[in-house]
């Protein structure tokens, strides 16, 4: 399959697509690497992923420059991305060490728990994040003890394949990391499918994710699924609203939106309406979308053509603000403000694009009230200096990763996943390790 940049429109790289048959091989050499991994000493076990993660530092830049080809992203945002894989496999590395059991005491003997791996794990990548993504799934899979087959994204396999490449130099064994690029139905859905896979870690689609459960339930297969959001950024009248409205842009705009965390509904109480649209005006036209090699760029170009035509469709009629970006080559989309109503498509679907979409509130329970009236529950954000208004609306909005007066929602030593139908389990933080694990308890007998 041709691998283009999207900014471009230039062909990458020609890369071959796994049937089903090299998926089964894949299972067979992760199978077998699995004893020998499992068996290396956690102390070694943690040295080997520390020196993948040098290894990745060292490379940086290299990845960073992939990413921005592969995918878009403007090259400041690709050196950071770079910089968290480092950080997420360094995080997960110290983990074969604290992997700790406990021993509870029990009449007649001795009891403990030993938390063991689950053998070979399926991480299936979208094209949106392709090596922060499959970070978070592979650093805790093999700080773990299992063996890791990633199939990223069609359109954007370019630094994963890389990051196998980088995993064997740093002397993981042979089998322990395979990177097999292929199409979804057939070598993302033989991964579900195999017997020998005893888990997916799946981001991507709702729908995709859906159908991933469906079929891995039929086997009790574990799963960890991150799915798509609407996420709700609320602004109440007592906010910095100068913050609030200049932040606002990129807490959708970034990665030109396509980002599962974007808070694509913006909710502003009525009564500060007219104002806080006046000063978000200026912010949404100040972003600077362009060459995504440029260092002062802040948006790039949409993943494809078939992507973009999406994207459009969600715009029809004069938007309530619209930025300009590159025209030419390339698949670009300006950042775009609706104001549409709370029913219309633009303000209950994912769009994936720079698209933001305005409505007002009254009072809190308003919020409250449109804010969950989504399928999706991943992030979103709280503007108030009202500290306990804050910590109530935080409590009562049905999602994962909420903010207060800020739009960050990832940080790699902190649980991040989704309510409802934005996501099952959680990735991240110290307690992602127990997803890639399972509980063994053992009895002795003393008497
Ligand atoms: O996702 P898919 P797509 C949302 C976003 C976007 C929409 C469609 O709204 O516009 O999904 O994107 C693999 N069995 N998100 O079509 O198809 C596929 O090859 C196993 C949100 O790209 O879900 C890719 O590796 N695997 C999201 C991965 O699943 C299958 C990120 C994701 O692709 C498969 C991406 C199958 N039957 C899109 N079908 C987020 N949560 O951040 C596809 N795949």
């Amino acid at each position: 399959m041709k691998i283009v940049n999207p900014a471009t429109e230039e062909v990458l790289a020609d890369v071959e697509l796994a049937d089903a048959a090299e998926v089964d091989r894949a299972v067979e050499r992760a199978r077998t690497a699995y004893a020998g991994w499992r068996a290396v000493a956690p102390g070694d076990r943690a040295r080997l992923l520390r020196r993948f993660a040098d290894l990745v530092d060292a490379h940086g830049a290299e990845l960073a420059e992939l990413e921005l080809a592969n995918a878009g992203h403007p090259i400041g945002n690709a050196r950071w991305e770079a910089g968290a894989v480092r950080d997420v496999l360094h995080f997960y590395a110290g983990a074969p060490e604290r992997e700790h059991g406990r021993q509870i005491p029990v009449a007649g003997g001795v009891d403990v728990t030993f938390h063991e791996p689950l053998g070979v794990v399926g991480v299936i990548v979208p094209w949106n994040f392709p090596m922060l993504i499959m970070s978070w799934g592979v650093a805790p899979a093999l700080a773990a003890g299992n063996t890791v087959i990633v199939k990223p994204a069609e359109w954007t396999p370019l630094t994963a394949l890389r990051l196998a490449e980088l995993a064997l130099a740093a002397g993981l064994p042979e089998g322990v990391l395979q990177v097999l690029p292929g199409a979804g139905e057939v070598a993302g859905a033989r991964l579900v499918e195999h017997p020998g896979v005893a888990k997916i870690v799946f981001t991507g689609s709702t729908e995709v994710g859906k159908e991933i459960a469906a079929k891995a339930a039929r086997q009790v297969k574990r799963v960890t699924l991150e799915l798509g959001g609407k996420s709700a950024n609320i602004v109440f009248a007592d906010a910095d609203l100068e913050k609030a409205a200049a932040t606002a842009p990129y807490a959708v705009f970034d990665n030109s939106g396509q980002d599962c965390c974007a808070r694509s509904r913006l909710l502003v109480q009525s009564s500060v309406y007219d104002e806080f649209m006046s000063l978000l005006a200026p912010a949404v036209l100040g972003v600077k979308v362009g060459d995504p090699r440029d260092d002062a760029t802040e948006m790039g170009p949409l993943i494809s053509a078939e992507h973009l035509a999406r994207v459009a469709s969600f715009v029809d009629g004069d938007p309530y603000v619209q930025g300009s970006c590159p025209e030419g080559r390339g698949y670009w989309f300006p950042p775009t403000v609706l104001t549409p109503e709370v029913t219309d498509r633009a303000f209950t679907e994912e769009i994936f694009g720079p698209v933001l979409s305005v409505a007002r509130f009254e009072d809190e329970a308003d919020a409250v009230r449109i804010a969950n009236d989504t399928p999706y529950g991943l992030s979103g954000s709280i503007w108030t200096r009202d500290v306990g208004r804050a910590l109530r609306v935080a409590r009562a909005v049905e999602s994962g990763a909420l903010s207060v007066n800020s739009h960050s929602s990832v940080r790699y030593w902190t649980p991040f996943g989704g309510f409802k139908q934005s996501g099952l389990g959680r990735e991240l933080g110290a307690d992602a390790l127990a997803a890639f694990t399972e509980v063994k308890n053992v009895f002795i007998a003393t008497e």
